[in-house]
């Protein structure tokens, strides 16, 4: 077996993953112990990449449909990219250059990233390139930009170490960033006395480990804040002569803030007064105050001002560059810093220059040695997709992105999509959301087979190995970007291009883009593959010459603005941009879970990563359920003034009354409906144009639908049970809009099964229960079947070698969790008969339920940690008794909360 060494694909984190491969197959993958994200640790998404890594449900070859409403089909490359140039080109010619957009992913490479915004920028002559970074970190960067006047994050993971204060504001690094938050907790551990804030309306497993949770309603956070700097000011906590001499703005913003004392600050957060002043006394004192953020502030219409006032925290006490200091903006995806470097949004241009100045513009065109580059902004993404709606874009090509199912208010993004006369979609995995709308899909290499380089949230450089061949025809996304530049060079009749694009590897790319930053605050001159391969992954700036990266930045106090001196911003002070009502009185926020990734077009192919959530749901607090008679677990119809979704709602504590969650990663692949962002609206911050994602006003009402069916099936042997899932998933996808409800899961861990569930408003027509079965696979020799027509009840069991394979309940689902079980457990099914014959539905008293998997890598369920906690075990009990929290860690917040509450329940 032999080794590779790469990072994780998912967080900002930037975990070093080593992959153990036969040079054909990823066949493990476990964390690289040098790598100085993590140091040898992997979360559970990280730890399961192994089981995503597969060609099944790949895109293998370029797809081209020659007229709308047809079906696509298979083409050379040749044929593909020739037909893709055509296109663009005649766009181009017959309408200008804006008429055609890119829609790019900070999940692409640093040189992926590089060659499009050269093939945008450069050579079709429009700035009509932006990224999902728009909706993920566009508000930190102006937020960077606005007050320390460049995009630099100046903080490194090493900082968590020497903080003595730690605010975390709108951040659930339990769920999102695992790896840091283990560093967080075992910092925590070793100086007990550090103290940590979090501030979430949400009580998450991060909040849950605070020593003060502040639980404020959504979108006040700048009324926090300002109120904290109140308390500052008041208390004498402000170090007035750093201000003085490094910052510039002050005195506006203490004239705003005057006015906001913690007695009016409460009353809009909601929170106790006593709390922000406790939390700003605690600020104030630390020698080395740290504050955390990501979505929960960034995905707001005042989402930069949200960064600017939590910022103005850190540099009124003028700690900021030293050891455990600063504004440390968590990065959601693997490369949005990549991205960022070489310029990847609408606005910017490559080594953080900016698109406005003229001085910047002509410094990209020396390097790039063409005229010019184009002036005029180009589309944000939300803007990008209206015009594509208006018909001002007339070609789109998205890579390594899913806007059909992450973007705000899918009903106008499927509208743009649809009108759009060409669309090309550049995928690793085929079937997206995406996917119907694409007329040309083009096949593209992965995690796992793809070079290059990224950037993590603490600016450090990792160069990413190919461990193995990609599957089909795969080909690296900036090689797909250079063949088509060079194709659409010649079509346009721009005899430059082939100079332009002659990138012989990857590593050329890089060698390129690292010139662009000569002299630059990023400035990355000092760094080669052979460099970060000898000495491993760097923190930049790394100048030609340096010997080592920048761990902090501004340690001087000289900021990266034009008089060098660090902005207070006065914020906005506007809350959601839409408010609760009589009709839509529910506060609704959107986030991640643990264990899945955005779309799920990965994690949702490793079976074992159902099984902390299994089915998709509304959070909501059991105080507006019961008010409304409704039951944990029952289906609700949600609605907002965009759409409406059914979901099943789940009971929970962990939002307050009036409040609701649901987790953006359910779409239309595993739903009936399209998920949260039906429901979103694409309201946009005016600096950072980043929509806001994480706010809505919805109303919930319980739906009957009385004809329910459950149906599941896996495999006898693993490698089967894997790969039939998979497919039978994926066939299951255009069933689930016939139904008011359906959702398709996986399930199990060794032995996969395939999960369908369905809730209808009228009886399930037999044929299409025929299809299903024969799409699952729940009918020949094996199959046992009972049914009451009088009752309305039907069920299926298939029982291979002695063990429960497939089923399907209709009429009745209650023995449901019980069956799953049994399959998932491949537990002995003697019971199974007596049951499939019985008038009865019931399940047998004796199979209790495992419950919810609460820790993955050791197979724990909630049930089995509850029992112990009953019995008085506490975290060193459960990890020394069930082994629960004693391999990646991911569950170890959760396991504090459960002896928590469990303690609770006792007292
Ligand atoms: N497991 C997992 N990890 C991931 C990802 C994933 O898909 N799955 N995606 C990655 C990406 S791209 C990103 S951007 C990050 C996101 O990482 P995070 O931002 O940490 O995660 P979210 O769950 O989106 O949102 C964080 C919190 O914001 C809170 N929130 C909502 N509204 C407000 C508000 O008005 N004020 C405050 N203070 N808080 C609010 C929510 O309750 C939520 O708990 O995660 C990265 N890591
Ligand atoms: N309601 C709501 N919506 C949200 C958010 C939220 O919090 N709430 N969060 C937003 C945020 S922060 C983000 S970052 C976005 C994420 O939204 P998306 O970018 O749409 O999410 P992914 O599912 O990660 O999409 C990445 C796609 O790239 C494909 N892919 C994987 N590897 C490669 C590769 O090497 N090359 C190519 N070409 N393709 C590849 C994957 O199969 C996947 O389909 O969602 C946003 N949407
Ligand atoms: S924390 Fe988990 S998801 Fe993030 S990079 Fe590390 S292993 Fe990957
Ligand atoms: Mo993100």
């Amino acid at each position: 077996m032999a080794e590779t060494k790469s990072t994780c694909p998912y967080c900002g984190v930037g975990c070093g993953v080593i992959i153990q491969h036969d040079g054909a197959r990823v066949i493990e993958v476990r964390g690289d112990p040098e790598h100085p994200a993590n140091f040898g640790r992997l979360c559970t998404k990280g730890s399961t990449l192994h089981f995503t890594a597969r060609p099944e449900s790949r895109l293998l070859y370029p797809e081209l449909r020659t007229s709308k409403g047809e079906a696509r089909a298979r083409v050379s490359w040749d044929v593909a990219l020739d037909t893709a140039a055509d296109k663009f080109a005649s766009v181009i010619r017959e309408h200008g250059p804006d008429a055609v957009g890119f829609y790019l992913s900070g999940q692409l490479l640093t040189e992926d990233y590089y060659v499009f915004n050269k093939l945008a920028k450069g050579l079709v002559a429009t700035n009509n390139v932006d990224t999902n970074s728009r909706l993920c970190m566009s508000s930190a960067v102006a937020a960077y930009k606005q007050t320390l006047g460049a995009d630099a994050p100046p903080c490194s993971y090493e900082d968590f170490d020497h903080s003595d204060c730690m605010l975390i504001a709108g951040a659930n690094p339990a769920f999102a960033h695992p790896i840091a938050f283990r560093r967080i907790e075992a910092a925590k551990a070793a100086r007990p006395d550090m103290k940590i804030i979090v501030v979430d309306p949400r009580r998450t497993d991060t909040a849950a480990s605070a020593d003060l949770h502040l639980a404020i309603l959504p979108g006040t956070d700048i009324w926090l804040f300002n109120a904290m700097l109140h308390v500052l000011l008041w208390e004498g906590y402000v170090n007035m002569p750093w201000v003085r001499e490094h910052t510039e703005g002050f005195e506006a913003l203490r004239q705003v803030v005057r006015d906001v004392t913690p007695a009016v600050a409460a009353g809009i957060c909601g929170v106790p007064a006593d709390d922000i002043i406790k939390a700003a006394k605690w600020w104030g004192e630390a020698q080395a105050p740290l504050s955390l953020w990501c979505m929960g502030l960034n995905q707001s219409h005042h989402g930069t001002h949200n960064g600017t006032a939590l910022i103005a925290l850190s540099l009124a006490l003028g700690k900021i560059g030293a050891p455990g200091c600063g504004p440390f903006s968590l990065t959601g995806q693997p490369n949005a810093m990549g991205g960022r470097e070489v310029g990847g949004l609408s606005n910017l241009l490559s080594a953080h220059r900016d698109l406005a100045n003229p001085a910047h513009r002509a410094e990209v065109a020396a390097l790039w040695g063409i005229e010019s580059v184009p002036e005029k902004p180009g589309y944000s993404a939300i803007e990008l997709f209206e015009a594509v709606r208006e018909g001002k874009v007339k070609a789109l090509w998205i890579a390594c992105t899913n806007p059909a199912h992450s973007m705000p208010q899918q009903a106008l993004i499927r509208e743009a999509l649809e009108k759009c006369e060409f669309v090309v979609l550049q995928e690793a995995y085929a079937n997206t959301e995406t996917a119907p709308y694409a007329d040309l899909q083009l096949p593209a290499l992965t995690w796992a087979e793809k070079e290059g380089t990224v950037t993590n949230s603490e600016r450090r450089i990792t160069h990413v190995n190919a461990a193995i061949p990609g599957p089909g025809e795969t080909r690296a996304d900036w090689a797909i970007a250079r063949d088509f530049a060079l194709k659409l060079g010649e079509k346009l009749g721009q005899p430059d291009a082939a100079r332009l694009f002659a990138y012989p590897t990857a590593e050329s790319v890089f060698l390129e883009h690292a010139e662009s930053t000569r002299g630059r605050d990023l400035d990355i001159t000092g760094l080669s593959y052979t460099l970060l391969d000898e000495r491993g992954p760097q923190q930049w700036p790394f100048a030609a010459g340096a010997s080592e990266g920048a761990t902090r930045l501004y340690a001087d106090g000289k900021f990266e603005t034009a008089s060098g001196k660090a902005q207070f911003i006065v914020p906005a002070t506007s809350l959601t941009s839409e408010a609760i009502d009589a009709r839509y009185p529910l506060r609704m926020t959107t986030g991640r879970l643990r264990d899945q990734w955005h779309g799920m077009s990965r994690t949702g192919k490793a079976a074992r990563l159902y099984s902390h959530v299994d089915e998709p749901r509304i959070d909501l607090n059991s105080s507006d359920l019961d008010r409304r008679s409704i039951a944990d677990g029952d289906l609700v119809r949600v609605k907002s003034r965009r759409g409406s979704i059914v979901l099943r709602a789940h009971a929970t504590e962990e939002v307050r009354p009036g409040h609701a969650f649901i987790a953006m990663h359910w779409g239309r692949n595993v739903l009936s409906s399209s998920g949260v962002n039906e429901l979103t609206l694409n309201k946009v911050d005016p600096h950072s144009k980043q929509p806001e994602l994480k706010h809505a006003a919805i109303q919930i009402e319980k739906i009957e639908l009385p004809y329910q069916a459950l149906l599941m099936r896996s495999a006898v042997y693993a490698d089967a049970a894997n790969q039939l899932s998979l497919e039978r998933a994926a066939a299951l996808e255009p069933w689930l809009r016939k139904f008011d409800y359906a959702a398709v899961s996986l399930a199990g861990r060794d032995f996969p099964s395939v999960v369908l569930r369905i809730a209808h408003s009228s009886p399930i027509p037999a044929e299409w229960l025929a299809e299903l079965d024969a799409l699952m696979d729940l009918q020949g020799e094996h199959c046992m079947a009972y049914s009451d027509a009088r009752r309305g009840v039907s069920k299926k069991a298939i029982v291979e070698e002695g063990m429960l394979t497939g089923l399907r309940l209709t009429g009745e689902t209650a023995a449901g969790g019980w069956l799953k079980e049994l399959m998932i457990e491949r537990a002995p099914t003697d019971t199974v008969r007596r049951w499939l014959f019985a008038p009865l539905p019931k399940a047998p008293v004796a199979g209790s339920a495992r419950g919810r998997i609460v820790c993955n890598c050791l197979n724990v369920s909630e049930n089995e940690i509850r029992a112990a906690v009953a019995g008085g075990a506490n975290l060193d009990a459960l990890q020394a008794s069930l082994k629960c929290g004693t391999s990646c860690g991911s569950c170890v917040p959760e396991l504090k909360r459960l002896v928590a509450e469990g303690n609770k329940a006792v007292v």
